[in-house]
């Protein structure tokens, strides 16, 4: 069985942000123009009003500053609160695909390879622009990439369960070297009318460049080990489908757009995440205080990932030990991790252990244990 290393990161960033501020004033404008058009429906009590946002509450429940998003004014439309997003033409690529491409190109360029020396594409993200063909065929041909490529969907997790496909496919000797693509396009199916989530998620895309050790370039991270965990749960749950047209439901109702049970979620995953990293570690015979230098976990709570790094290794982790994105990013589904590999490894030294880790819906939890070489 060959080595497998991760060689490079990249990333693409949005062109827009939206700080919590303009979130909140946007959201207190919906509220109030709610409230105004309801108003006799509300004194009779046959509909509730809405509550106002706030600043204070997001980041202290969150701790998610801003987010960057492919599209702001839409979102920011009271009337409207979803991003303009023109649809393109078959002959045009694909937003998803535009990004990605942009993301692995990067990748690409940091590990000193081109689309030629690549023999597959995973687009792993938590929502797919359409059904096929596949958005990773297309990113395949945008970059020059030969072999294969499919997408994969496993919400927050997509970008671990996709790390370890790769890596398996490059393992046995199926492919020299894989793309993943985490193409995050969550402010397009995310409900900005909800005031319990309506702060949580951003868009971003990361890219992962998986590849043989004997092809890497030096410097890179052996993975060591990766471990996939899934348990059922509707906790975390969005039902828009192809059979919506069949089912004769309304393809605007609140349920086609992301829902949770936050506090359920962060009560039920917590404990979920902090024993399947300890699984892993032990069962590469790896100490979770004294073996791994670096926690690059999930980015949706920093509440969180503090609760779980205490679980897991007793004691509060500092920034240097579980480093945050989310504050700048906010929620970016399965990319989250990911940018925080890839922003927070640079001063990795030669034999340095690192655990990248997601967890969100299904519930499914991804650790990929790495070493730098
Ligand atoms: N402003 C002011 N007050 C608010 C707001 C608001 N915006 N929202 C809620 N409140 C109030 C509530 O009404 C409540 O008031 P009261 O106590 O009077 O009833 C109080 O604040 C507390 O509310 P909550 O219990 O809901 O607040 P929490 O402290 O639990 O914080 C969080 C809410 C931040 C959502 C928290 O529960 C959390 O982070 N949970 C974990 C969430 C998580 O990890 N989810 C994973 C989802 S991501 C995923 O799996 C990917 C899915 C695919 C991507 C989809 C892209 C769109």
């Amino acid at each position: 069985m060959r080595q497998v290393a991760i060689s490079a990161t990249g990333i693409y960033i949005p062109p827009h942000t939206i700080s919590n501020e303009e979130l909140v004033i946007s959201y207190n404008q919906y509220v109030h123009d709610f409230n105004a058009q309801h108003a006799s429906e509300i004194a009779a009590g046959t509909v509730a009003a809405l509550a106002e946002s706030s600043v204070t509450f997001i980041e202290n429940a969150s701790g998610i500053k801003q987010r960057y998003v492919m599209e702001k004014a839409g979102i920011l439309d009271p009337k409207r609160m979803h991003p303009h997003l023109p649809q393109r033409s078959n002959e045009e690529i694909s937003l998803m695909a535009e990004i990605a491409a942009i993301a692995g190109a990067d990748a690409l360029q940091k590990a000193g390879k081109t689309g030629a020396d690549v023999d597959g594409v995973i687009c792993a993200a938590s929502n797919m622009q359409r059904a096929y063909p596949a958005m990773a065929i297309e990113i395949q041909h945008a970059l020059g990439i030969g072999g294969f490529g499919f997408d994969m969907n496993v919400a927050c997790s997509s970008a671990t369960f996709a790390i370890e496909q790769a890596v398996n496919a490059v393992r046995s000797g199926t492919a020299r070297a894989v793309l993943v693509v985490n193409p995050e396009i969550t402010s397009a199916h995310h409900a900005w009318a909800d005031r319990d989530c309506h702060f949580i998620f951003g868009d971003v895309c990361t890219a992962v460049l998986v590849e043989a050790m004997d092809y890497a370039p030096a410097g890179s991270y052996e993975v060591l080990g990766t471990k996939l965990t899934t348990v059922f749960s509707n906790n975390i749950r969005n039902n828009f489908v192809f059979m919506n047209r069949s089912e004769d439901s309304d393809p605007d109702a609140r349920d086609k757009l992301f829902k949770q049970e936050g506090r359920k979620v962060f009560k039920d995953v917590c404990p979920m995440a902090a024993d399947h990293m300890a699984k892993h570690l032990q069962s590469l015979n790896i100490d979770p205080t004294t073996g791994v230098r670096r926690y690059w976990l999930h980015q949706a709570n920093l509440s969180m990932n503090q609760l779980i790094a205490k679980k897991l290794l007793g004691s509060e982790v500092n920034e240097d030990r579980a480093p945050t994105i989310l504050d700048e990013f906010a929620n970016t589904a399965s990319a989250g991790s990911i940018i925080a590999f890839h922003r927070h490894h640079s001063d990795f030294k030669t034999g340095d252990v690192g655990v990248i880790c997601s967890f969100g819906a299904g519930y499914s939890i991804g650790s990929v244990i790495v070493r730098k070489t």
